[in-house]
């Protein structure tokens, strides 16, 4: 079994080169929850749909997010009670943009958790319902939020992970992040990462998408007892994040947005580093702090470079397996 820890765009698109490179049926995709939010009464889980609609071959590519060939007949409509909603309302929410197509399975989410199911259930029946071949597990069936402390007009603010991402386009600086509810949040995976050959942290931002993972009971814990066949692939190339606020973030929160910064971040819980070729000469500086150093290239432009990439990263998991004995 291949155990995958996953966040939104990066993990999405090395899953789908996995899935060319092993049987699906050997992964376990365990996907960040604490962007989940609720909007229009509606469960949404952004990097649940962004693992599911990119293994799919469905995803929107230029975005990131969403379907391709969507249409934005509801969001538009959502125009005519933004006159009438009362001060104070959160109804009609306009920033954060759901498509026609997208709604769909948001409608069917709620409502199976509204009828008992738990998120395993629902993410399950959600990917067979796509035809993917692998396992796609939320960390938690329980309630997580990634809270984000930011900066604006002088005073410290604490918004939802979306209020910051989305509706502020993460361009306000970041003083300090938290996973609501992940002290009492159970695991969904601690039995996969002690039966997989490789544990893999996907190219995912260290802080808010493998962040709220690590943040459960016991998976730091579990994962550094089995450290020399996790291996983890550097979301930051060149000193800078491929997409999204990873770079700013690191530095606001006091840590360096380098390759070298996220083997530091990981070196507790991680045998082998994947850097990317343009990173090469920072391979020495990373194997004095006890990280095995691995130089390929990261920058996932096809299904079959994030393929080549998958097959390099397990073959860095056997090596290192090889001294976990
Ligand atoms: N990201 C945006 O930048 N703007 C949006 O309006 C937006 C809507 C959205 C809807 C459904 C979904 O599954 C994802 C969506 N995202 C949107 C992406 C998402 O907010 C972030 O990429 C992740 O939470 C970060 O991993």
């Amino acid at each position: 079994m291949i155990t995958v820890l996953a966040g939104g765009v990066g993990a999405a698109r090395f899953l789908r080169g996995l899935v060319l490179a092993v049987d699906p049926a050997e992964i376990t995709a365990v996907v960040n929850t604490g962007d989940d939010t609720v909007l229009h009464g509606l469960s949404i889980s952004p990097d649940i749909d962004t693992v599911t609609y990119t293994v799919a071959g469905a995803i929107d590519p230029e975005r990131g997010w969403g379907l391709a060939d969507e249409t934005w007949t509801a969001m538009a409509n959502l125009t005519r009670y933004v006159g009438v909603r009362p001060a104070g309302s959160t109804a009609a929410p306009e920033w954060f943009n759901l498509g026609d197509r997208d709604l769909a399975t948001h409608f069917y989410r709620t409502a199976r958790l509204s009828e008992g199911a738990t998120l395993s259930e629902v993410t399950d029946e959600i990917a067979r319902a796509w035809g993917l071949g692998l396992r796609i597990v939320p960390m938690t069936d329980d309630r997580v939020r990634t809270m984000v402390d930011i900066l604006e007009d002088g005073d410290v603010t604490t918004v939802g992970f979306q209020e910051y991402f989305v509706k502020r386009r993460h361009s306000v600086p970041v003083t300090g992040i938290r996973f609501d509810g992940a002290d009492n949040a159970r695991p969904t995976f601690i039995d996969a990462i002690g039966a997989s050959e490789a544990v893999v942290i996907a190219p995912s931002n260290p802080l808010v998408s493998i962040g709220p993972i690590r943040a459960l009971h016991g998976v730091d814990a579990t994962l550094s007892a089995h450290r020399d066949r996790v291996v983890a692939i550097s979301p930051i190339v060149a000193g800078s994040a491929l997409k999204g606020p990873a770079d700013r973030m690191l530095s606001e929160l006091g840590f360096e947005a380098s390759v070298l910064g996220v083997a530091r971040l990981y070196a507790p819980i991680c045998g082998t580093l994947v850097i990317d070729e343009r990173d090469a000469e920072h391979r020495d500086a990373i194997e004095a702090i006890g990280v095995r150093c691995v130089v390929a290239d990261t920058i996932m432009r096809t299904p079959e470079i994030a393929a080549s990439l998958a097959t390099t990263t397990l073959t860095a998991a056997r090596e290192g397996a090889r001294h976990d004995r």
